[in-house]
């Protein structure tokens, strides 16, 4: 919940010989929290892994942005967390950036494909005023959204995670991973909350669902059908865990890429018990490069595509009563009554302004990465993977991930900037990821895009075949070193990252200069002078923080 922060202990207690892995995986760990607003050092993806038989302390902030220009005497109701009964306590920040459905995972630059299909991921559910999690409680504030009434806040019985995913298995039922293929990896078993063949037991009345596309390569593009494969209307109702304007009525999802995040009422109310519904995907894969095709329900439900992850994901069944979750023993019957409310107004819009910049960020395949230097690479890979995956800075030089070389720098709190994230072509899909802050769509291959991106916050964009994307960011309040990369996990294992140093901190504090770039070691941490990318930093930027960063900086353990 907004206001109640947060220290999270991750104990790594992985075996110390990284040979013990059963052949993919890394026994060295950081957890991003995708996408909430912490400070770089409890980001999880600046460079701090941390080693066996440590542990790494995470600073959730569960601060609510904009806390430094808007609302700041936390005098908007809006702009607030539940407090243990049913009331709310007030934050300062900006109530439309408010964000509900997030997740975290590993994020070990060279190696999160590996350890993230390994289960080293999780939803997490952001609680506010408005997306309170009690569909009752009346207040003025409360949305009320489909939920459950019995705890004051954060009911599930009626609000429902779905991580949807895909693993392939080998000959002894083990998960199996080809850590040589760059492209991609695709599974060919269908796993909803990593089970096999779900179904879920539902009442006839209003649900809401938070579909997470947890991946590592396959784009999905999900449905409900009816038992005669009929369509089943949706509500969507957020995307990337940001509640939108307006509910939008859908017959399904749009494509949804790895690590997007969209949330949908279903009302369960037209069926009777007995009734079955499926999640279906619909979309075809070949390969882990791109999505292949999109299918229609009726084709999809036929089971004939050569790709098995296509067709029925998950079964509801319709039943009269179910247990409570929230309340364990109490029993929730299909004739208590739904005063659940999806009104016609979630949120409000924050507006497109002219910006202080622009961007250009491509992201292409030169063959030639310069993650490996004369020392190795930042953080160290595996020993002879090369690094196809490249990303390019407003036309200049291609560049793969390195830790210590800063792609893009953002002197200053609070300037709005529109940036153009752009696919380089040769027949591949990137789903992007921006870290730390949400960008407002804008614009898809130059044109207004379709309703459920556009002016949508976000932090995953799909660029498409070729296309591009351009979105409104500002960043303020933390500073220190972000990333942004392709959320295709093994494009980003090698290794289409860039290096993002914010300067937006509180002035005067280290987040407000560039990060000397942390080296974690099974002895400790070592500290060095990152480069910094002449088209990265705006014109006219000079470092006068670059000394400071030199005298911080120290040997190798
Ligand atoms: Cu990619």
């Amino acid at each position: 919940r907004y206001g109640e922060p947060i220290v999270t202990r991750i104990y790594n207690d992985l075996p110390t010989d990284r040979a013990k892995n059963n052949g993919f995986g890394r026994n060295e760990t950081q957890l991003h929290f995708h996408n909430a607003h912490n400070g770089a050092e409890s980001d999880g993806a600046a460079n701090v892994h941390h080693f066996p038989g440590t542990f790494y302390d995470y600073r959730w902030s569960t601060a609510l942005a904009r806390r430094d220009k808007i609302n700041t005497q936390a005098g908007d109701r809006r702009a607030s967390g539940p407090d243990d009964n049913t009331g709310l306590v007030n934050v300062a920040g900006d109530f439309r950036e408010l964000q509900g459905s997030m997740w975290a995972h590993d994020h070990r630059f060279f190696f999160t494909a590996e350890n993230v299909y390994k289960g080293n991921l999780g939803a997490i559910n952001y609680y506010s005023g408005p997306d309170r999690g009690n569909e009752e409680l009346s207040d003025g504030v409360n949305l009320r959204l489909p939920s459950g009434k019995l705890l004051g806040w954060g009911n599930t019985d009626f609000d429902v995670n779905l991580i949807f995913s895909d693993c392939a298995c080998d000959a002894g039922g083990q998960l199996y991973f080809d850590i040589f293929d760059t492209d991609g990896m695709l599974g060919d078993v269908p796993l909803v909350n990593f089970g096999f063949a779900p179904f879920f037991e539902v009442l006839p009345r209003k649900y809401r669902f938070r579909a997470l596309n947890a991946c590592m390569s396959r784009f999905l593009k999900l449905g409900l059908a009816d038992a005669k494969g009929n369509p089943v209307p949706i509500k969507f109702i957020a995307n990337d865990g940001n509640l939108v304007v307006t509910p939008l009525t859908l017959t399904a999802l749009p494509v949804q890429g790895i690590a997007e995040r969209y949330d949908f009422i279903v009302d369960f109310s037209g069926f009777k018990i007995g009734d079955r519904i499926q999640v279906v995907n619909h979309l075809r894969h070949e390969d882990g490069r791109r999505p292949k095709e999109e299918l229609s329900l009726a084709r999809a439900l036929k089971g004939t595509s050569e790709d098995p992850v296509v067709g029925p994901m998950l079964e509801f069944r319709i039943v009269g009563a179910v247990e409570s979750v929230d309340v364990p023993g109490v029993i929730l019957r299909s004739t208590d009554p739904d005063k659940s409310q999806v009104p016609a107004t979630l949120t409000e819009q924050i507006p497109i302004v002219t910006p202080v910049r622009t961007r250009l960020v491509e992201f292409g395949r030169s063959g030639t990465g310069d993650s490996r230097g004369p020392n190795g690479c930042t953080p160290d890979c595996g020993e002879t993977v090369n690094f196809p995956w490249t990303i390019r800075i407003n036309g200049e030089s291609s560049h793969s991930m390195n830790a210590n070389r800063i792609s893009l720098l953002i002197p200053k709190a609070g300037e709005v900037e529109h940036w153009t994230y752009k696919n380089g072509g040769g027949g591949w899909d990137h789903p992007i990821h921006l870290h730390f802050e949400e960008g407002i769509t804008m614009l898809r291959n130059g044109q207004t895009p379709g309703p459920t991106e556009n002016l949508q916050r976000k932090d995953v964009w799909r660029l498409g075949e070729s296309g591009s994307v351009t979105f409104q960011i500002q960043f303020g309040e933390f500073g220190g070193s972000y990333v942004n990369h392709c959320h295709n996990t093994v494009h980003e294992d090698f290794a289409m990252l860039a290096r993002i140093q914010l300067l937006t901190g509180v002035a005067g504090t280290p987040q407000a200069a560039v990060t000397p770039t942390p080296n974690p070691t099974e002895y400790g941490v070592y500290f060095t002078t990152p480069e910094i990318l002449p088209e990265g930093a705006p014109k006219g930027w000079t470092n006068t923080q670059q000394v400071q960063a030199q005298l911080n900086t120290s040997p190798k353990p």
